[in-house]
């Protein structure tokens, strides 16, 4: 049987009469604090982003509106999300490949980040993330 690697978290909807509200805190809902805050969204459809591992930034992935897949790879252990509730969190740690794909028209993905924007906390070639977090 294949290894879970992804690390999904189900928020509760406070909602009432009027709609709809799930709240994200930090060092409680989200397992670190969050210095950055990016959405995708308006995705092309066949579009494949993503391709990358980090050095240090985790992050939280939120698809607020529609739906979109996430591929997940752990060096030899590969896993597919499909994230299509505002009520679902997908933490990808440092060392998670990851590609995001078969983005809903209508895809608002929110991602929070524990780093600020560095370009050079990213690992883009697969050969390189072997080397730096393969046994
Ligand atoms: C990730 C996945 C889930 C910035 O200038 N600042 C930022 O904070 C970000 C996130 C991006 N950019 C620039 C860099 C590129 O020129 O925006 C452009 C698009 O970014 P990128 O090609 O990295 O987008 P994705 O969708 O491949 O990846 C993004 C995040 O960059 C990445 O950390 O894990 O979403």
């Amino acid at each position: 049987m294949q290894t879970i690697i992804s690390k999904l978290v189900n928020m509760e909807s406070l909602g009432d009469e009027r709609g709809q509200l799930t709240v994200l805190e930090e060092n409680k809902h989200i397992p670190f604090e969050f210095k950055r805050v990016f959405y995708i969204y308006g995705t092309i459809s066949g579009v494949r982003r993503g391709f990358h591992a980090h050095y240090k930034t985790r992050q939280a992935l939120i698809c607020v509106s529609g739906n979109c897949k996430v591929h997940l790879d752990n060096i030899g252990r590969t896993e597919e999300i499909i994230l299509e509730s505002p009520n679902t969190i997908l933490i990808l740690e440092p060392n998670d490949w990851h590609e995001m794909y078969d983005f809903s028209p209508d895809c608002v993905l929110l991602v929070l980040a524990s780093h600020l924007y560095d370009s050079e906390d990213y690992i883009r070639d697969y050969d390189k993330f072997v080397e730096v977090y393969g046994e």
